[in-house]
């Protein structure tokens, strides 16, 4: 007989090197891809155990060895902290008692294994503007200070990740295979993707004609993956399965997809999705102040466009999963994929009311910048 899910963790988690003993075992269940577990222990030092979803991920060992490379990098930066302090403000991986930053289970599945880090707090949707600003400095603060490491000793771990030509090929094989069904029920949004597309391949050439470069990117900067302190200012950026070379706008868009965002991205309720204009602001005033002297004219300009195709990217991913048949993302139920979809077009719509008003903001804010 196998092993039941909480031995299954025991195992896994005793085969990492620490000197704990678990008492509790708690599942998050807000990733999409990955099955995460929050590990209490006796020793009041906690740890996130994370099982790495191999469908997805096919190169597990780069996709770690990404991680451990950029943590170590962000954590030389803060040498002036205390041990404790600096696993508050970067990722913190453990070796396996073998050595390696991962363990792989008698079923072949990778796991990975993190500090906790406590009395922090995060958010799916933002209510106030400083969390919007101290997240803009937060994940501002992530690109400068990986600006110095060399974005090519990175593995591309999904190739491709941001780059919408692609994922529209993607989106044209789905539709082919789909079922009558869902071709009907997904149309309006079929139609606002083909509408959209010219405009949504602007940043792709840009960066294929090498005009924008690449950079080292998080490429899953929504809100949910930034930690906060108690007085809500920005602690810790989690979840860098994906961090990879990209574009600074992959980072800003993202971001700006869920800060902006009045709702959750699985809400239903499209007349409770709209594009906050306030937090647009305030995580670009924050962003900038740690960016500034890094980025290019160029980039600043398209930072908004950036925005824009990043929730058209998530959009088009969503529905093409939808036509696929919810083989990628953790659905519960039938047309979950086809309402994410549903709710980041509308999110697109409300941000192109808005767009004179935000460009406007976005060239007072970087003048005063540059
Ligand atoms: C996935 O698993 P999670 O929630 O961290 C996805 C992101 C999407 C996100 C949408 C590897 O991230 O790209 O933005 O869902 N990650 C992957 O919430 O595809
Ligand atoms: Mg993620």
């Amino acid at each position: 007989m196998g092993l039941n899910t909480n031995e299954l963790i025991t195992s896994v988690f005793n085969a990492f090197n620490h000197n704990c003993t678990i008492t509790e075992i708690q599942e998050f269940s807000s990733g999409h891809i990955n099955d995460t577990y929050l590990i209490r222990t006796a020793e009041q030092q906690h740890f996130v155990l994370q099982r790495i979803n191999d469908e997805v991920f096919d190169n597990v060992q780069a996709l770690v060895n990404n991680k451990v490379k950029v943590s170590k990098h962000l954590a030389s930066k803060l040498f002036r902290l205390t041990a404790e302090e600096k696993y508050r403000r970067v990722l913190t991986f453990l070796p396996t008692k073998m050595g390696a930053y991962y363990y792989q289970d008698s079923e072949s599945k990778f796991w990975n294994l993190t500090y906790y880090i406590s009395k922090s707090i995060s958010y799916d949707t933002v209510s106030n503007k400083e969390i919007a600003y101290e997240g803009g400095k937060l994940f501002g603060k992530f690109i400068s200070q990986t600006s110095d490491f060399d974005a090519s000793e990175l593995v591309e771990i999904i190739p491709g990740f941001h780059d919408v030509k692609r994922r529209l090929l993607q989106f044209e094989q789905a539709k082919r295979k789909a079922s009558a069904d869902r071709l009907k029920k997904a149309n309006t949004q079929i139609l606002r993707v083909e509408a959209l597309q010219e405009e949504m391949v602007i940043l792709q050439c840009l960066k294929d004609e090498g005009k924008i470069p690449n950079r080292v990117t998080h490429n899953d900067t929504k809100i949910s993956n930034a930690l906060f302190d108690s007085n809500n200012k920005g602690l810790c950026v989690i979840d860098t399965d994906t961090v990879m070379p990209g574009i600074v706008h992959n980072d800003f868009g993202d971001a700006i997809r869920t800060i902006c965002n009045t709702a959750e991205e699985d809400q239903k309720d499209l007349s409770l999705v709209n594009f906050n204009v306030k937090y647009y602001e305030a995580y670009l005033k924050g962003f900038l102040e740690e960016l500034q002297d890094s980025l290019s004219a160029l980039e600043i300009e398209f930072l908004p466009l950036g925005a824009k195709t990043i929730i058209y990217i998530m959009g088009l991913r969503f529905l093409t999963d939808y036509l696929t048949g919810d083989v990628y993302y953790k659905t519960t139920y039938d047309e979950h994929n086809l309402d994410r979809a549903k709710n980041q077009f509308k999110l697109i719509e409300s941000f192109e009311e808005q767009y004179e008003e935000i460009l406007k903001l976005s060239k007072s804010i970087s003048k005063v910048k540059q």
